[in-house]
Order: C-alpha cells, then structure tokens, then sequence
C-alpha cells in the first residue's frame, strides 16, 4: 500500500479516514511542535497537511450557482468537456461537422463508448472522469453511465455545489468574467449575488486580443471607442474597466495572450494594455493575470479543442514587471520550454508570482517537473497549482491528482533539509502547504485569510 493512493482518493471531508499510518501512528509522537520527524514521519506530515488544509483555486471556468446554467457540472458535461473532446477525435473516424450537430447526451454517449468502453481510460483527462465517479461511490465499468446519469440528475445545485468543494479540499474557486460575453454580461448587469466562495475575475481576452471584433460591443455598452482605440477610446476603456471593477469586485484582471505576444507594441492590444490595462490594475489595487503562450484554433474543427501551445519571447514579462514595478503580475505559461525562464524572471522580479501548471501543462509528469524546478528557485514564493476546472465535479480530480504528485515532491524538499542538518517540524510543514496552497494567492488577490 502506498499511504498516498489511499490518501488521495479519500473524500476530503472524510479526513478522519486518513492513511492507516496515521491512525498507528498517534500524532503527538509524529512531530509535537518543534520536534524533529524521520523521513517517513515527514511524508505523514506532509500528506496531512495536504489532505487537511483547504486550497484555494486561483483559476477556474466555474461559476456561482446565481449564474444559473452558465455552471456546468454532471456526467454529460464531464464528458464533453473539451480536452476528450480532443482525444475523442484522434479514437474516432468522425467528422467533427458529423459531431457538433448531436445532442449532449448523444455526444457524451460517443465518448464514454469510444473512450471509455472501447478503449482503456488512462489518459489524464479520461481517467480524471473515472476518478469523479469513485468519489462518488458510482461505478466505473463499461455500463456505469446511466446510473452516474441518473444520480447527477438527482443532485440539488447548490447543496451539490458545496459539497464538491468540499470533496476536491477547496475553500474558494476564482471565476473567469468575460464584460463582452453576450450570454454572462446580462447577469452582472442585472447585478449577480456575489457568493463568498466564488470569487470574480475581470477577463480582458476580446478587449486586448481581439478588439477589431468586439470594440462594438464596448460602444453597445456605452463607451466611446472606436476600431482604432484612438481619440479618447483609452480613457473610455479605463472608465468601462472601473465600472466592471463596481459591479464584479474582482480579485484580478486576466487575459490569456498568444505565443507571438510582445511588449511594448503598438498594436491595439499593447498599447491599451499599456495605457489603460496596467495602469487601472495599478489604481485599483489589483493584479494583472497573464496566461501566455496559446496558439488559438490551430485547428478550428476541434472548436474549443482546436487550440495549441507555443513557445513565446518572455521578454514581454520582463519589460512589463521592470517598467511596471508597482503593478503586481501573476502569470501562467502554456509551453514548457518557458517554466525555467518565469522561474528565472521571477527571481528577478517580486512583483511577478508564477501560478499553476496551465492546460497542457497539467498532467503530473509535467507537474513534477515544474514543481521540483519551482521549489528548488523560488522555495515557496510561487503557487503551484490551480484547476483551470470547466465542470464542477472536475475540481474532485484534478486536486487529488495536485496533492498526490506535489506531496513526494515537498518531502523529499524537507528531507534533504533534514539531511542538510536542520531540523523540520510539523509547523513549518502547515505553515509552507498554507503558503503555498493558500496564503500567497490570498495576498495577492487581497483576500482576507480564512479564519
Ligand atoms: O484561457 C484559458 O483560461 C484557458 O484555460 C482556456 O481557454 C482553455 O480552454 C482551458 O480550458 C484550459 O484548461
Ligand atoms: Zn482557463
């Protein structure tokens, strides 16, 4: 028995469950405060405090249960969630035109048989579904569908809702708001309940990459702009960007940018980024997220599926976090061969907190190597992780998989610190996982620590 496969897959809530070391092992003779641990009591420690201090997710599609169906969750959603979308289409011979015309649940019925059925569920995506399923004591044989179906369809929204976040080890997910959404804005603008979990992000994507389609709906809106972001379009940005601040009270401003992205530019985007982006960020008191390096629709058939990754001049960050110092920067990148150069920039620059292993970078050997490298340069000045969770019951999977990988990794950090002469205790354990896992997000985002 590994203690972490049974930790992992324990229900967080069912805490008291934990590894049958921990019950042999009474924990005043584990580590009492200030007393120094063996390498196997490092690894107990270090599994607890994963297990037992609550995350917070600093990236996610979710959504407050106010906005309605916006939120996915359930089997069908799970199942169509874009990434087996992707791999559904390298099993099948199916036309993607032949594909986006069925039903959901006739869609969800292909790829749980093509994946699922004819073909062994261990991609990360496929096996995360699996996973979901076990949470919840539902079978995952070939026939399991309509009875996981049966038993979605059965579940009250918001008492689910908590209970998942509940299951995944999470206090709080950060939402993505895009203002220029025609299906999400009218919520805001109605004025959505805020949700003490759900905390908002302002996303800026069709406003700093694609203004050329969406600067309409910014006058639609009721600013003065126009397709050249001239004349006074900056100042009628900056004054769109503080009323969407009034209403959303987000915790950060985003936008995911292209492999090809510099700064500066004087292109539309770099120079509202620029002029009114940064410095309302600045004025505001809030972070400015930047997720780089997608190759949008490389293959358009896949829609959602059809974006890649590619590796971008990260120049851009440091003219951003050098000619911006007051401005505070937390920042994703797609492509592999950038993680050693942000873990570079981020030693040079405070005002720059690396965030998560995002899209195709989180699957766990990929994780591990981030982690390690990330661990290793910056300590525990980083978060190393966030969902990126499109469909609710995705956060149960994808923070087990983040605590199984990253718990390994943190005690072989404390034990070649023991092994280099000092000392490691039980609090300095909880108090780096709460950092890690919750503390550097908090204060970055402004948030009041839980209590
Ligand atoms: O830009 C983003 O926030 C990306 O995470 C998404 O666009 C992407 O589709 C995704 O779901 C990645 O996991
Ligand atoms: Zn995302």
């Amino acid at each position: 028995m590994t203690a972490l496969g049974t930790f992992v897959q324990v229900p967080w809530s069912a805490r008291t469950v934990t590894t049958d070391l921990a019950k042999s092992t009474p924990h005043s003779a584990l580590s009492a405060n200030g007393a120094p641990m063996t390498a196997s009591q490092i690894s107990l420690e270090v599994e607890q405090a994963l297990s037992s201090i609550p995350f917070v997710d600093i990236h996610t599609h979710l959504f407050a249960p106010s906005f309605g169906n916006l939120g996915l969750w359930g089997i069908d959603e799970l199942l169509t969630y874009h990434y087996l979308e992707a791999e559904f289409f390298r099993h099948s011979a199916m036309a993607p035109e032949n594909y986006w015309p069925l039903s959901k649940i006739e869609k969800a019925e292909l790829i749980w048989r093509t994946l699922f059925v004819e073909n062994t569920p261990i991609s990360e995506a496929t096996r995360g579904v699996i996973a979901v399923l076990n949470a919840f004591q539902l079978p995952t044989g070939h026939s399991a569908l309509p009875e996981a179906r049966a038993f979605f369809q059965k579940q009250d929204r918001e008492t689910h809702i908590q209970r998942v976040l509940q299951m995944a080890g999470i206090s709080s997910v950060v939402m993505t708001n895009d203002p220029l959404d025609p299906e999400e804005s009218p919520h805001w603008m109605k004025g959505a309940a805020s949700h003490k979990q759900f905390h908002a992000v302002l996303r800026l994507d069709r406003i700093l990459c694609t203004w050329h389609d969406h600067w309409q709906a910014v006058v639609a809106q009721g600013y003065a702009v126009d397709p050249h972001a001239s004349g006074k379009s900056v100042s009628e940005v900056r004054r769109f960007l503080a009323d969407w601040c009034k209403r959303m009270q987000p915790v950060y401003m985003a936008c995911s940018l292209p492999d090809t992205f510099e700064f500066p530019s004087d292109n539309v985007g770099g120079r509202l980024l620029q002029e009114a982006v940064v410095p309302a960020c600045r004025e505001l008191g809030l972070p400015l997220s930047l997720m780089i390096g997608v190759r949008k629709q490389v293959n358009p058939r896949l829609r959602l599926g059809g974006d890649a990754v590619g590796r971008a001049d990260l120049r851009c960050l440091e003219n951003l976090c050098r000619d911006f110092p007051c401005n505070r920067f937390l920042v994703s990148v797609l492509s592999r061969e950038n993680q050693h150069e942000l873990c570079v920039l981020a030693r040079k620059f405070n005002n720059l907190m690396p965030f998560g292993c995002w899209w195709f970078m989180n699957n766990p050997s990929i994780v591990e190597e981030i982690a390690r490298e990330r661990i290793e340069m910056l300590g525990t000045s980083f978060i190393p992780q966030h969902s990126d969770a499109r469909v609710l019951e995705q956060v149960i999977y994808k923070w087990a998989n983040t605590r199984r990988t990253l718990a390994p990794i943190l005690s072989a950090s404390y034990r070649l610190l023991s092994e280099d002469g000092r000392t490691i205790t039980r609090s300095d354990i909880q108090r780096d996982v709460t950092r890690l896992f919750r503390s550097n997000a908090e204060t970055w985002m402004n948030l009041q620590p839980r209590s």
